[in-house]
């Protein structure tokens, strides 16, 4: 059986996130559902959109004390490092394209130091039915828009609380370090 949800406009989801107390964003799973039943229209993304051929762009939507909302565009085999989130929670919803999340267990880590051990756990997949949240016990992870999948890719990306830094892993190499997160665009407007 085919089952299809509309699809809403991004204004739409916004208003809905900015009704939730900040129990909502507690468990991962009733989000994540929240999500799931709320499939992003990407056409109503448009003015958040933008793509760099070097990097994937990380664009803000939405932005309170207790969340933020961004669009990340990613060209075709387009990949992040492997990262932490800070201890916050983070759901991905993917409007437009497919996209794989690669967890990671972290064995042990000395940021001090810059080392850290890594081991692979799962990979699975994104698309319009299937958004995920980051597990808070296992939160260490990579996004990748494969290159057989031969698309572009857009998440939505809901982190509770905001946060502008995060741990870079290089699961090869056994290192690890802090880095700064940018936006390439806010609200719509170039950084
Ligand atoms: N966390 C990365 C970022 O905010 C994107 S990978 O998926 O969470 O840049
Ligand atoms: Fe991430």
């Amino acid at each position: 059986m085919i089952t299809s949800t509309k699809t809403v406009p991004i204004q739409k989801l916004v208003e809905e996130l900015r009704t939730l107390p900040e129990s909502a964003f507690i468990p991962t799973e009733p989000l994540r559902q929240f999500l799931t039943q709320m499939p992003v229209d990407a056409e109503s993304l448009a003015p958040y959109l933008t793509w760099d051929r070097q990097h994937y762009t990380r664009n803000l939507i939405d932005r309170t004390p207790l969340y933020e909302l961004m669009a990340i565009c990613w060209e075709v085999g387009q990949e992040s490092s492997v990262h932490n989130h800070r201890d916050q929670n983070c759901w991905m919803a993917v409007p437009l394209g497919r996209l794989q999340v690669e967890n990671f267990h972290l064995v042990d880590q000395d940021l001090a130091a810059g080392r850290s051990r890594l081991e692979p756990l799962n990979t699975v997949e994104m698309n319009i039915a299937h958004p995920c949240a980051v597990d808070p016990a296992d939160p260490v992870h990579r996004v990748i828009n494969p290159r057989e999948f031969n698309q572009r890719a857009v998440s939505l990306h809901v982190y509770s609380r905001p946060f502008d830094t995060c741990v870079v892993y290089s699961p090869e190499q056994g290192t690890c370090g802090e880095i700064k997160l940018h936006f390439t665009t806010e609200y719509g407007k170039p950084k």
